[in-house]
């Protein structure tokens, strides 16, 4: 029996500016749950192959010899899955499961869509609901604790083009902010033993990937354990050429995880930084203080790690004046990448629940949940205000001027990866408003109308 996973993209991600700009801002990478799921599958015995639409076309006609056709969802992109899959149950008559972070929020509207969906992780189920021995149209799968047992992503099932192997070596997050969907979807914090994610990376590295993401949503959340893994990634020579990782302001606070994270060559951090008006921070209860990010910025500088600086526009005390102000802050600390995300309402976060209550929602269609539109009623500004500030401060940050301190601190190779940003994001606004056509003009007439 064959099975296809489709990890899907939004229209938007979809067409030739955008890949261009996604391949300048780091290396393509892929989902990781189709990749072990499916190697879950080939280990009973099934033909599987899967497929990414974020950095390919994809002609669905071949597909005609797949039995069953499994579905990831993100928020963003399950307008695009449940197109997909009303396709292939209505004109090519498949059996279609819908799974993913998106669907396992709300699964009965992915029911609408799918002959099955898994709500969770679905490693204890997948091969029971392939074989067709769970028929709840709705299955709740359980989280496997120890991490350790899940069999590693297999890339060879892979036939979408993808540089950078992920790695998971934690599954969710001790913290709980309150926009955060992922601390909710993975749930409880899990952490792989440092042998087990060792022999993972001995595998890429036979692979022949040069490069590793280090997916787990905070990589630093046990500094002990980070340390030890990074230690035996140096002395068994598995240092790739450059390895990502999302991490907290808290790790400036020990030197020699940041000395052993250097010579690791994780060297690229996307840190979320959130707001530089600490009354913000406490209610979204990220429990970081200005002075952990001020540390943060000159420690990451000094071992010449690079930070994605990550803000969060539009939280319900921040000012158009404190968004600059947060830009500046990234400029003055000489963050390589500039990451301003609009706060986006995911559903199943207390910030959904909290905007549904106060009637703040906009009623957009799901595929602008992407952190790069306006789907809410801010509070101290229009939601079109929003969406401007979004462009603004972006263009703020990426200058021809500022990219020389770029080349000055990180090198030649940053310094044109900064030059591309500042051309994707001089042109980003247009090329956005040109591809987010809807019925009546574009998404963001729609916000500029409700804005009025
Ligand atoms: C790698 C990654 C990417 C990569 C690769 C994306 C791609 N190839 O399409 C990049 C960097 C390009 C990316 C881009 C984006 N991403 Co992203 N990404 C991730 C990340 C960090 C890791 C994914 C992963 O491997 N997870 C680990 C594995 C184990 O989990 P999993 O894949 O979900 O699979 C499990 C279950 O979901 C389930 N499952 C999964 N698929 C299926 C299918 C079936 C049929 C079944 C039964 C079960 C099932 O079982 C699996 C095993 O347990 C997640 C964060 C996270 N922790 O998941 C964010 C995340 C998914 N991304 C997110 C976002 C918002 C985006 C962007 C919109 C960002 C942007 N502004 O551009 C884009 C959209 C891309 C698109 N496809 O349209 C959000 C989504 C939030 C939401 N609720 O929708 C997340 C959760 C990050 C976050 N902090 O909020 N992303
Ligand atoms: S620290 Fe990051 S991953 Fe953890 S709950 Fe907050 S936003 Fe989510």
């Amino acid at each position: 029996m064959k099975v296809i996973f489709i990890v899907p993209a939004a229209d938007i991600r979809r067409n030739a500016i955008y890949r261009f700009g996604d391949k300048i801002y780091g290396h393509s990478n892929s989902i990781s749950g189709p990749l072990i799921l499916g190697r879950i599958l080939k280990d009973a015995g099934y033909d599987v192959e899967v497929y990414e639409e974020l950095y390919k076309d994809l002609n669905f006609n071949k597909f005609e010899n797949g039995d069953l056709i499994m579905l990831y969802t993100m928020t963003s992109s399950s307008t695009r899955a449940y197109h997909i899959a009303d396709y292939f149950r209505n004109v090519k008559h498949k059996r279609v499961v819908i799974g993913g972070i998106h669907a396992s929020s709300l699964p009965e509207e992915a029911l609408q869509h799918a002959d099955q969906v898994v709500v969770g992780e679905g490693e204890r189920v997948i091969v029971d609901v392939a074989s067709g021995k769970i028929k709840d149209k709705i299955v709740y799968s359980k989280c496997i604790e120890n991490l350790d047992e899940i069999p590693f992503p297999d890339y060879s099932l892979l036939k979408t083009p993808c540089r950078a192997a992920n790695v998971m070596t934690s599954r969710g997050c001790p913290f709980s902010c309150s926009f955060c969907t992922t601390s909710r979807m993975f749930h409880p914090y899990r952490k792989r033993t440092p042998d087990n994610v060792i022999e993972e990376l001995r595998m890429y590295k036979n692979q022949g990937f040069k490069y590793v993401n280090f997916e787990d949503d905070n990589f630093t959340a046990d500094k002990d354990r980070a340390k030890e893994i990074l230690r035996k990634m140096i002395s068994n020579n598995l240092v790739f050429r450059e390895t990502f990782f999302f991490g907290r302001t808290d790790m400036a606070n020990d030197e020699e995880l940041l000395q052993l994270l250097h010579d690791a060559h994780l060297n690229r951090v996307l840190i979320g930084i959130e707001s530089l008006n600490q009354k913000s921070l406490d209610n979204i209860n990220k429990k970081q203080k200005i002075s952990d990010i001020e540390k943060c910025g000159t420690a990451l500088v000094k071992h010449k790690i690079r930070l994605i600086a990550s803000l969060v526009l539009g939280l319900d005390d921040d000012s158009k004046e404190d968004m600059e102000r947060g830009e500046k802050f990234c400029e003055r600390i000489n963050a390589y990448q500039f990451q301003p995300a609009i706060l986006t309402p995911f559903p199943n976060t207390p910030v959904y629940e909290q905007y549904k209550k106060e009637g703040r929602l906009l009623d957009n269609d799901w595929q602008y949940y992407d952190m790069m539109v306006v789907n809410f009623k801010p509070k101290k500004m229009s939601p079109y205000d929003l969406q401007s500030e979004f462009f603004r401060v972006a263009k703020l940050f990426y200058t021809f001027k500022s990219s020389f301190n770029i080349l000055k601190i990180f090198g030649f190779v940053a310094w044109i990866r900064r030059i591309g940003l500042w051309i994707a994001v001089k042109f980003g606004e247009a090329l956005f408003r040109k591809k987010s056509n809807i019925k009546d003009g574009n998404i963001y007439n729609k916000i500029k109308e409700v804005s009025i």
